[in-house]
């Protein structure tokens, strides 16, 4: 069946289960303002959607973990009026205030247990969409796809695919509900994988700009990573606690691989990254003081013991036990060194061969570690890393760990990034009264140069290079959003798409080469 047969018939269903949804609550009476039994209300206007169980269906699941980008206040909106350009319908005219706020109680309860989500759960929500063996050899468009960006509209949850050459939009393809992470490319950048908070993965042929397969690989998902060879995905997990590794032809499961200690006490996980140089997955644990290596060539690097543990799969599993937990990562270009951000308040070095925490850096408040990226001035390599709590960038020499400058900006940022055509670092001012302004930092004087504001009272963040360097693209993250085109080196506007609610944007060839300006 071709993606838009199934596309017909998921909007046919849809429109069923809306209809009868609406004929079922115009015949039922309307409830008592008094004590609304929340379980009941669930059952008869949200189950079918959302799943009685409220793991999600054709809707999003309900629960804390996968609500937390959603304030209670919003919610009860949404369940009132609805979500626009969506299958959400409002409930107003059945559900006084009181019911909608039982509901809201009960969807940010959490579940009495974990939920059983393993390997049959798993691969009865597979489908695909285009066999690889039916896709043609060459793009549908004239474009150079390595040129290409993807860009992430969380508003009416879309993509948009763009030229990067031509600088204008390809196409626009509807996604799972609230994306969340980097979307992940095959090595020769023909495929992109996306994850939703809820747990789907998409594998999505940029050639033929239409999805290959799909497979909900976890309940309340992170983000993913893909092996360097092209062959594995690798999902995390907060809920289950677990990881899915799949194959990334067409993405059938292979394993779920439950996250624990020796001791059997079970993990979230925080992210997954992919380390090429050492052809291995490495995992950060929310719950545990333990680093997961998890390698995917034949000959494991340094630091696997010979006969060692395996995971599900049969992949060689290695544990770096830590002195404490470490939340968000980033790697040094070699991927010799990982860099965590510790709950006390540093950072921590973890040189990988050994497996041992060499160093404590001085990153006070909650680094973006994930966002951090590196350059060279006066012949050393720099780390810089925006920070979730403090107006401040950090820069560290990765030679001797020790801090070079903190930045001053006008509040704190969550995404940074440069290219290795650009003498300028650009990071956002995610929160607080400036998110409407973007710094460009000088990477040689580490000052910033310039202050933008691109639509003033509009929050602008995430910037993304071309292939070339030439131009920086950057979010207005608004429902009446726009992506923004600089030129990198007058830091002139060039022009600007509306976009519902643009958030990450992501070059093909900058995150295939792993450019050291940008996020991996
Ligand atoms: Fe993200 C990436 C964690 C909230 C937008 N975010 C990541 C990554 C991690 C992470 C570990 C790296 C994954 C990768 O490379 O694939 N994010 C977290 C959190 O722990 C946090 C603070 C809380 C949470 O609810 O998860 C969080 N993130 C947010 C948001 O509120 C953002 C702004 C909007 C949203 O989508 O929910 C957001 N995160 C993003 C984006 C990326 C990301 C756009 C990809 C950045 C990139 O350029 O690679």
């Amino acid at each position: 069946m071709q993606f838009g047969e199934v596309t017909a018939l998921t909007a046919l269903a849809l429109f069923v289960t809306v209809l009868t949804t609406f004929l079922t609550v115009a015949w039922l009476p309307p409830v008592a303002a008094s004590s609304p039994d929340a379980a009941a209300l669930y059952a008869r206007h949200c189950a079918s959607c959302h799943g009685a169980d409220r793991l999600g269906g054709i809707g999003p699941a309900l629960l804390p973990g996968n609500l937390k980008r959603l304030r209670r206040g919003a919610a009860a909106s949404v369940i009132a009026e609805g979500r626009p350009a969506t299958q959400m319908a409002g409930f107003s005219h059945v559900l006084d205030a009181a019911a909608v706020d039982a509901l809201v109680a009960l969807i940010y309860t959490p579940l009495d247990k974990l939920p059983h989500f393993g390997m049959p759960e798993i691969e009865r929500t597979r489908v695909v969409h285009r066999p690889l063996d039916t896709l043609g050899d060459a793009p549908v468009f004239a474009a150079d796809p390595l040129s290409l960006f993807i860009v992430v509209e969380q508003g009416d949850h879309h993509a948009t695919v763009l030229d990067g050459d031509r600088l204008e939009p390809l196409h626009r393809f509807p996604t799972r509900f609230a994306l969340h992470g980097g979307p992940k490319f095959s090595p020769d950048g023909r495929f992109v994988y996306l994850a939703s908070r809820d747990g789907w993965i998409t594998q999505y042929d940029l050639y033929e700009l239409a999805p290959v397969a799909e497979i909900r690989a976890g309940i309340n998902t992170r983000n993913l990573a893909v092996s360097d060879d092209g062959r594995y995905v690798l999902v995390g997990n907060y809920l289950p606690h677990t990881l899915t590794l799949l194959d990334a032809r067409e993405l059938v499961p292979l394993a779920v691989i439950p996250v624990r200690n020796r001791a059997g006490e079970t993990s979230r996980v925080s992210a997954v990254y992919t380390a090429p140089p050492r052809g291995t997955f490495v995992v950060a644990l929310k719950d545990l003081p333990e680093v997961w290596e998890i390698a995917y060539r034949e000959s494991s690097p340094k630091g696997f013991a010979a006969g060692g543990e395996r995971t599900g799969g049969g992949l060689a599993l290695r544990r770096i036990e830590l002195p404490g937990i470490l939340d968000d990562f980033f790697f040094d270009a070699g991927y010799a060194h990982l860099i965590g951000a510790s709950r006390e308040g540093f950072g921590q070095v973890v040189e990988l061969d050994s497996g041992r925490a060499i160093v404590d850096i001085d990153l006070p408040g909650l680094p973006h570690l994930g966002s951090g990226i590196t350059w060279e001035v006066d012949g050393r390599t720099v780390l810089a890393t925006p920070n979730l709590k403090e107006g401040v960038v950090s820069v560290i020499d990765t030679a001797t760990w020790r801090t070079v400058k903190r930045i001053e900006t006008l509040g704190p940022g969550f995404f940074m990034r440069s290219h290795e055509n650009s003498r300028y670092a650009w990071v956002d001012v995610f929160f607080g009264p400036h998110r409407d302004a973007v710094h460009v930092i000088d990477k040689a004087s580490l000052e910033i140069v310039e202050t933008l504001r691109p639509t003033p009272g509009k929050t602008a963040a995430h910037v993304e290079f071309t292939r070339d360097g030439r131009h920086a693209l950057l979010s207005i993250w608004d429902r009446d959003g726009a992506v923004v085109v600089y030129d990198a080196a007058t830091l002139k506007e060039v022009r600007r798409f509306p976009m519902d609610k643009p958030s990450g944007k992501y070059n093909v060839y900058n995150k295939i080469t792993r450019s050291r300006g940008t996020s991996h």
